[in-house]
């Protein structure tokens, strides 16, 4: 039997399979997911110094490839954030990471130092929402130097936390973002944030499917281009990578380490198939590996032929 446990940062995750951020909201649901089997890790919804109510529903819609989300970063503010953190982690033994994201680069000392009260074990910078940009403007990860003076800015204030920086892949070249947040200091890099944004719409009514109308989009349809991301990064940088974006099987998490990733956020396939499908991945991961004699996951990253 292979041994999941990862280390990332110094940090040992008993599986790589990882929350992405975004997905469970209330302390009760981050709870009962980190009991479950298989879980390495969870990521937080995304906080910002204020409390933000987000956007009109519906903010998250299927669709046959997957799905598209305009939640609007609502989330409680960074201060009831810190309360809901330390209690949850008082019930879980899994390494939990918190993800901020500040409207303007002033923001991001505060909001880091406010966040290292709570004591995660890393901290996501989420650079990359793609569904404020009437209120933010453009992601600060489609900029190589916001971006690293937001790492910058964090890292100023945050000693003892690895901090990761999260990218968007709506960029004409994620190379050089990745190679500026690491020199920046970024400790690690996850990849990629939801694509887009992308308009549904219901043909009967002509209405938009979302109440922002427009909104990120994930799933099985963004895999290609979050493997292509990933290993773009990998043969960039020396930091370790979080890799996400439509993993929904074993199969895709093996090829999102071959692209380079040493762990692997699962986000839109916990929508279809609920907190079992950590316990499954891992299954299906063990299973081919003896199939396809890997010996280890570090045996394949960054191994595309
Ligand atoms: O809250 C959101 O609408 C959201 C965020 Br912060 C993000 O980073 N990515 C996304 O697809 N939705």
């Amino acid at each position: 039997m292979h041994n999941l446990k990862t280390c990332f940062c110094g940090i040992t995750f008993p599986t790589p399979l990882i929350l992405a951020s975004g997905i469970v909201h209330t302390p009760a649901a981050f709870m009962a997911l980190a009991s479950q089997k298989g879980v390495g890790g969870i990521t937080w919804k995304s906080i910002s110094l204020k409390p933000r109510a987000g956007h009109p529903l519906p903010v998250v819609t299927p669709y046959s490839a997957g799905f598209i989300n305009s939640v609007g970063l609502k989330n409680p503010g960074v201060k009831q954030a810190v309360k809901e953190i330390r209690e949850v982690k008082k019930h879980i033994k899994i390494p939990l990471l918190a993800s901020i994201v500040a409207f303007q680069m002033s923001e991001f000392p505060q909001l880091a130092t406010e966040i290292a009260k709570a004591a995660p074990d890393l901290i996501e910078l989420n650079l990359s929402c793609p569904n404020v940009d009437d209120e933010i403007g453009r992601p600060f990860s489609t900029d190589p130097l916001l971006s690293a003076l937001a790492v910058q800015e964090v890292k100023r204030v945050v000693k003892h936390i690895p901090v990761i920086a999260k990218l968007t892949p709506n960029v004409v070249d994620i190379k050089e973002i990745a190679k500026a947040v690491e020199n920046a200091g970024a400790d690690a890099i996850s990849a990629i944030n939801t694509v887009g944004p992308g308009l549904l719409i219901d043909a009967k009514t002509r209405k938009a499917k979302l109440g922002n109308k427009i909104g990120g989009i994930s799933g099985p349809s963004i895999k290609p281009l979050a493997l292509r991301c990933v290993w773009d990064i990998a043969k960039t940088v020396k930091i370790p990578i979080l890799g996400m974006g439509g993993v929904n099987n074993g199969e895709d998490a093996l090829e999102m380490m071959m692209a380079g990733a040493t762990l692997v956020g699962i986000g839109s396939a916990v929508f279809g198939k609920g907190f079992g499908i950590f316990d499954q991945i891992n299954q299906q991961m063990l299973d081919l590996m003896k199939i396809y004699e890997i010996a280890s996951f570090a045996s394949i990253k960054l191994s595309i032929k």
